[in-house]
């Protein structure tokens, strides 16, 4: 029933009433990560959907992306284990050009709950950013998220200046989003693709044999 309001919430772009829905099933002891698979994200896609059928315009969409951020930020810090080493530090953000964050959020959110140590650029990271980031907080892992076909190729000029900086050998580096294949990921010589953020715990574990 909570799910059920959670998913109205974020669809209908009411954040007060996501917020609030969010917290009751907290309370009510509700598993965050089924609130996350079985109400947020499909909220999210069916947002997506009235979009493409013309139901819904960029007003509409910000709305429920506002909605689905300030649900995730209460369920963020339940998703993060507390105390132990991190399995890995990875640089995340969303590639120079695109603004969509919020499957990038996402991933970025369940890594942190699976034990790694997450520096979250944000979006319309340009690959120099990542460099810097990586050669700064000594980073095992770079994640890139792309949303839109105009932006993919600013992952290859991200994998390119990770080379071009020396650092390519020092990191993994997993890339996602919605219009990318594994088939572009081994174009473009990432190190490995997910499409969803379970899976994208699973390759990060994966790459940095955790
Ligand atoms: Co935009 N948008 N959008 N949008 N938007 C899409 C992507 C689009 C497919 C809609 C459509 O036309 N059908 C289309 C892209 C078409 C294309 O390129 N082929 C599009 C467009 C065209 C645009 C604009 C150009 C619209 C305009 O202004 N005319 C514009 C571009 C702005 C820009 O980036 N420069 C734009 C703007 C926006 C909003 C700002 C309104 C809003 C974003 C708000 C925000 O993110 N803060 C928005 C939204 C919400 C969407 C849709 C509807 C939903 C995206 C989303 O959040 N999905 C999207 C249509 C759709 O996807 N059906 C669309 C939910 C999220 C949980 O899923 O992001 O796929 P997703 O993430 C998944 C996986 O992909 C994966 O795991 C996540 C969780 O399971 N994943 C990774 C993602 N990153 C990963 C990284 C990894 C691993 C896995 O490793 C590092």
């Amino acid at each position: 029933m909570q799910f059920e309001r959670l998913y109205e919430a974020i669809v209908n772009g009411d954040k007060n009433s996501a917020v609030e829905v969010t917290q009751q099933a907290l309370d009510g002891g509700d598993d965050p990560q089924a609130m996350i698979d079985e109400a947020m994200i499909p909220a999210m896609r069916e947002a997506g959907q009235r979009f493409e059928n013309e139901e819904f315009f960029v007003p509409e969409l910000l709305l429920a992306a506002r909605a689905m951020k300030a649900a995730l930020a209460l369920l963020r810090p339940l998703l993060v284990e507390g105390g132990a080493e991190p399995k890995g530090r990875v640089v995340i953000g969303t590639v120079k050009g695109d603004l969509h964050d919020i499957g990038k959020n996402l991933v970025s959110s369940m890594l942190e709950g699976a034990g790694f140590d997450v520096i979250d650029l944000g979006t319309d990271v340009a690959p120099e950013q990542f460099v810097a980031a990586v050669q700064e907080k000594n980073a095992n892992l770079v994640g890139l998220s792309a949303l839109l076909t105009v932006t993919m190729p600013a992952m290859k000029l991200t994998v390119d200046a990770l080379e071009q900086a020396g650092v390519r050998d020092k990191v993994k580096v997993l890339v996602g989003g919605a219009p990318l294949t594994s088939e572009y990921a081994s174009e473009i010589k990432a190190d490995a693709y997910a499409d969803n953020a379970s899976a994208a715990v699973r390759m990060a574990e994966q790459l940095v044999g955790s």
